[in-house]
């Protein structure tokens, strides 16, 4: 997981280092008078010819203690800095982190790292802690979700997303967890579009010995949910998780059904699922379904096959909601609870 990300960044900050290294070395190795000679020559009126001895010895003062210092300390320009960030915008957008978060990482890495005195030794802790920082602060971090559920009963949680991203199994996940803490749950297959979908959550229901609440293919998503509450209600159920139709972040009358589903249930958390692999596409997607139905979490799923990592930084940077968990993998254990140090290491920083 997130193995490119994490290759790449230690070339970039191998690579920062050298260049850093270099300039410092130069600095070390030039001439001490030779600046102090270009000043002054800048600085001459017209008529004048060559510096006095007494200005040339005043302003050499400041280049030999320029040269000492600059062995051990090296202070970035803002031009060093856009160099430098000009090869980490690349990566971080292949990363799939995108446009606007990358723009506050780089406010936040200026804000940083400019005009900070730097040994050339310390060099890629410095660049390296202040990328951990500010991605730090653009991931928030989740509540304890075992604690919550218990805060309300029935606590109820619905899900959705695009076709595919893995809203159903993700579920099934969810349930699986929350039975292991001792909290029962109700299904509620507000998925009456698509072929099956019924049956798959009802494959899943049978498993974990839970009940499902259905209607028939066709029928109304509010209705089904509204029908689990009741029953979550009447049996002191504690957990009820909506299952909905994958719908597209651009298919208007799709998203009124889900504020629909939403009115009629009042959920507790409304749990965008996105692909992790699906870069852009799934910040896209979690702009528009925000704007329409708003978002109080994320699960990103499937990045067992990602190796980027970065959407997670960008949905979290254009929601300002905690992601939950992730998916790893197909099995009800395949999941995990987000956890931003983890993350954070496992991008190698
Ligand atoms: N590798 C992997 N596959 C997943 C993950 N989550 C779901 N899937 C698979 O993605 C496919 C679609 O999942 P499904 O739950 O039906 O998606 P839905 O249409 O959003 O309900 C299925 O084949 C799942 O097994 C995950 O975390 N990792
Ligand atoms: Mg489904």
């Amino acid at each position: 997981m997130f193995k490119f990300f994490k290759e790449k960044l230690r070339s970039w900050v191998g690579k920062s280092k050298e260049k850093i290294e270099e300039k410092a070395e130069k600095i070390d190795e030039a001439p001490s008078e030779e600046q102090p000679k270009k000043e002054i020559k800048e600085k001459e009126p017209l008529e004048r010819t060559a510096p006095t001895i007494e200005e040339l010895e005043k302003e050499k003062k400041p280049s030999i203690f320029k040269k000492i210092k600059s062995k051990f300390s090296y202070k970035l320009s803002e031009q060093d800095f856009e160099e430098i960030f000009e090869k980490l915008e690349m990566l971080l957008l292949e990363n799939n982190v995108a446009l606007k978060a990358v723009e506050k990482i780089k406010q936040e890495l200026k804000e940083q790292l400019l005009e900070k005195e730097m040994k050339k030794e310390t060099l890629e802790d410095e660049i390296k802690k202040a990328l951990k920082k500010s991605i730090d602060n653009l991931l928030i971090e989740p509540d304890d979700i075992i604690s919550l559920v218990k805060e309300t009963q029935p606590f109820v949680m619905v899900f959705f997303g695009i076709n595919g991203t893995g809203k159903t199994t993700t579920i099934a996940k969810l349930a699986n967890l929350l039975l292991k803490n001792n909290i029962s749950c109700v299904l509620a297959a507000s998925d009456t579009f698509r072929a099956a979908s019924i049956e798959q959550l009802e494959q899943h229901a049978s498993k974990l010995k839970i009940k499902l609440i259905k209607h028939d293919y066709g029928a109304d998503p509010a209705a089904v949910a509204f029908d689990a509450i009741k029953h979550a209600k009447a049996h002191k159920i504690q957990v009820v998780l909506i299952d909905t139709a994958g719908r597209m972040h651009t298919q208007g009358s799709l998203l009124s059904e889900m504020e629909k589903i939403c009115r009629v249930t009042d959920p507790h958390l409304k749990i965008f699922v996105a692909e992790s692999i699906a870069g852009n596409d799934a910040i896209q997607q979690a702009e528009k379904f925000n704007e329409a139905i708003g978002i109080d979490a994320t699960i990103l799923t499937k990045t067992d096959v990602d190796e980027k990592g970065g959407t997670a930084i960008s949905i979290s940077y254009v929601t300002k909601k905690p992601i939950l968990f992730l998916g790893t993998g197909q099995n009800y254990e395949d999941f995990e609870l987000f956890d931003k140090d983890k993350f954070i290491e496992k991008l190698g920083l």
